[in-house]
């Protein structure tokens, strides 16, 4: 049991509305980019402090003595001394592991770590952090899931934060506002994402069903994780595509079918797979190859995928094996190739359905246009290695979206598309690495955009209570990351733009693109050339650098007209239906100034602009929903349970903007109380008697009386609302004039009980 001191915040005496603490921890319009966390406070004795290691991990403390601008402490047994600005302070234990961070009194980040940790501890994987729900992987079973939880979710018979009130929401907002809804899933590679969008599809189909079309949605899993699985250093069982899946529902709420949109984003299946041998990493411990096996062909079935299809999906999978196996010899002396006809070569050509000769010169040759004529130019090694490697992932690519188009139609809702529907997306999320190259400058541009779209949801529901109770919100100040978003995007001169310019020129290389970047960008404050081929970017997540080595190469999309033709000419039953999407989609793309200089086979979108183009379709399906934000959160990064590095947490919750949320919350007047409540609580320290005054009256009373200042304070209809820190001044006098000490905690208790 702790005793606290009166100078102990404020906690609240009601568990909705408890109040921030008087720390002012962050500038109100300031232009700090994240939320400081490591405010002194008043050092007082006996209270409960956060100090921070050598290692960089929180550690709590009590301070015994405070001279000068040092503090003596006490943890666990040792006694210590510390600069006084360096503590942070820390949250009495009655609010250990409590469900919403928001009620945090002091809300900084070693209180969010340990708040998060205290639970995780206990298997509550799942934490509010206002309207997000954080989900921290446990890497075990835990007991959260199956019939009976989701009966007590449906019947509202426990509030515990859960996946599955995150869905109920969704449905019960779908049906009250008619309005779409979205849950976007976000988090590191091996976070949970995936699991998690399964949670909440099995709840979506639990609440939903009725028709059987839920059993396929489920069943749509193994399929899509078979093929576009892989396992990496970081997932055994990572997904190697973005996902959002829109579940349909009846005016009933039932469920009437779904549609999978997938985001092959041509990224890291370079190095992630390319053809199995290579990584060493066909078995995995406690995994059964047979039996997953057994269920994806059951899966499919299911899906209404029709044997003799399947067989042409297991021949094509098998092309692609033996295409990676296809080997090439030195043909003149100027160290052209082709390939040898071998068994390999050959059984290409048979399982795709085309004649030998046309394999290899696809393989070993490119078609040139140069004015009106054509030329052929012979390949060298490097260069066949690489348009056969490009044509083994496009064949996997169509595949793999051949698949998702079969689901779809398996799922496809009746034609009358009048009900309403849930998307669920699983995405990458932000990423920082120590060398991060174009993968990641992709993945972070995406987030960006996600995270503007997360602000902008944020905002306006601030804004809803603020009008709600006559407030004027235009005095809250957001901050938001268009600069950042500007920075890619602007035309001509974005990192985009420039991307694409540079990869065009022939003489365009790494380190020239680099070059133009410094020379047009550096005046955007979101950019910073580097020394050599490095650029910064200052995300909304913190500052990431880029190397440029090899972004020209990867945004130029490798895939040759020539092997674009040889697809579409394939007599085999699938490569058909692929082949033929493909090379309409090539041709749209050939429009386009950009391409002009390209001639002959380069003239595609470039990687880049092709993700650009699938996020804006992204982002334009998200924004006509309502969306319920999930944040998956890593523990540690060996894949075990029980295990929480304290600074891999904190890197993500910055990543993911969880901070973000809490800064947010505070920069506005986050500390609210109705009018009754703060009379009732503030009243008796008047002189006068207030019990026949009505309780506006009596808050603008004691508003004056202890002179708070006009701009600290709205008052709304039924609400007054604070800035942060104004509380704890009014309940330092309070708790004085009361009883000069406090216990807080026995009077906590004393409520709940
Ligand atoms: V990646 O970006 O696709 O590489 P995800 O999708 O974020 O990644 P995934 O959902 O695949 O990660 O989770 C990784 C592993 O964590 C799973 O295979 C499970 O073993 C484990 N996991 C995740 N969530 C849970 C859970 N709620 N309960 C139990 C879980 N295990
Ligand atoms: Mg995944």
């Amino acid at each position: 049991n702790v005793t606290l001191t009166e100078e102990r915040p404020f906690v609240s005496d009601a568990n909705q509305d408890v109040v921030a603490s008087p720390s002012p921890s962050v500038s109100v319009f300031g232009s700090e980019r994240r939320w400081a966390d490591t405010t002194s406070y008043n050092t007082k004795k006996k209270l409960q402090a956060w100090f921070q290691l050598a290692n960089g991990d929180w550690e709590l403390g009590k301070i015994i003595s405070t001279s000068g601008n040092e503090s003596v402490i006490t943890s666990e047994g040792k006694v210590l001394t510390v600069k006084s600005e360096s503590l942070v302070p820390a949250n009495p234990d009655i609010l250990d592991g409590v469900e919403d961070l928001m009620q945090l009194s002091y809300l900084n980040e070693p209180s969010v770590l340990y708040d998060l940790q205290y639970r995780y501890n206990q298997d509550m994987i799942y934490t509010k952090a206002g309207p997000v729900l954080v989900a921290i992987n446990p890497f075990k079973k835990v007991p959260l899931y199956g019939n009976d939880f989701i009966e007590a979710y449906r019947n509202k018979s426990t509030e515990n934060p859960h996946v599955y009130a995150i869905a109920d929401t969704a449905i019960r907002e779908m049906i009250r506002d008619e309005v779409n809804q979205s849950i976007i899933i976000s988090g590191e590679s091996g976070a949970g994402k995936t699991e998690t969008a399964k949670i909440a599809m099995q709840y979506l189909a639990a609440l939903g069903g009725g028709s059987g079309i839920e059993y396929e949605i489920l069943k749509t899993n193994p399929i899509l994780e078979a093929f576009g699985n892989a396992k990496t250093l970081r997932n055994d069982n990572s997904s190697r595509f973005g996902k959002l899946i829109e579940i349909n529902f009846s005016e009933t709420g039932k469920i009437s079918g779904a549609r999978i949109q997938t985001y092959k984003l041509h990224l890291k299946s370079g190095n992630d797979y390319r053809y199995l041998k290579q990584s060493d990493c066909c078995s995995i411990d406690g995994v059964d190859d047979a039996l997953n096996f057994h269920i994806v062909t059951k899966a499919l079935d299911i899906v209404h995928v029709s044997r003799e299809d399947q067989e042409s999906v297991f021949a094509i999978l098998a092309a692609v094996l033996w295409l990676g196996n296809v080997s090439f010899t030195v043909i003149d002396n100027e160290n052209h190739v082709e390939p040898l006809a071998d068994e390999c070569l050959v059984t290409v050509a048979e399982l795709i359905g085309c004649k030998v000769e046309e394999l290899k010169l696809a393989l070993s040759t490119r078609k040139m246009r140069v004015g009106h004529d054509t030329i052929i130019q012979k390949l060298t090694l490097s260069q066949t290695t690489d348009t056969r490697d490009a044509l083994a992932k496009s064949i996997y690519a169509c595949l793999f979206e051949w698949l998702v188009e079969q689901i779809n139609k398996s799922l496809a809702v009746g034609k009358r598309r009048t009900g309403r529907s849930i998307s669920i997306l699983d995405i990458y999320g932000f990423e920082s690495f120590e060398r991060n190259s174009f993968e990641e400058f992709c993945i972070n541009y995406a987030n960006e955009r996600l995270q503007q779209h997360f602000n902008r949801h944020l905002f306006k529901l601030e804004q809803e209570e603020y009008i709600q109770d006559g407030i004027d919100w235009t005095k809250v100040d957001f901050e938001d990351n268009k600069d950042c978003l500007n920075l890619y995007e602007k035309k001509p001169l974005g990192l985009l733009s420039l991307l694409d310019e540079e990869s065009t020129f022939p003489n365009g290389t790494d380190l020239t693109f680099a070059n133009k970047l410094k020379q047009h960008l550096q005046s955007n404050s979101c950019f910073r050339g580097d020394r050599g081929k490095a650029f910064t970017v200052s995300h909304y997540a913190g500052e990431v650098t880029y190397d440029t080595t090899a972004f020209l190469e990867k945004n130029r999309d490798l895939l040759h007209m020539d092997s674009i033709r040889l697809l579409s000419s394939c007599s085999c039953h699938l490569p058909q239906i692929f082949a033929s999407n493909m090379l309409a989609q090539s041709e749209k793309h050939v429009v386009g100034p950009l391409h002009k200089s390209g001639g002959g086979d380069s003239q595609k979108l470039s990687v880049a602009t092709k993700f650009k183009g699938q996020l804006f379709q992204l982002m334009k399906r998200l924004e006509s929903t309502t969306p319920h934000f999930v944040r998956c959160i890593k523990p540690n990064n060996n894949q075990s349970p029980r295990s929480y590095n304290q600074g891999l947490v904190l890197q993500q919750l910055r990543c993911c903007g969880v901070l973000e949320v809490v800064r947010i919350s505070r920069s506005g007047f986050p500390t609210r109380m109705t009018h009754q409540k703060f009379a009732r609580r503030y009243g008796f320290l008047l002189l006068e008697n207030t019990i026949s005054q009505d309780p506006l009256g009596v808050s603008v009373a004691i508003l004056h009386r202890f002179g708070i200042l006009p701009e600290m304070y709205q008052v709304g209809y039924t609400k007054l609302f604070f800035r942060t820190g104004q509380i704890g001044m009014l309940e330092d006098t309070r708790n004085r004039t009361l009883h000069g000490v406090l216990r807080v905690q026995s009077c906590f208790r004393g409520h709940q009980a």
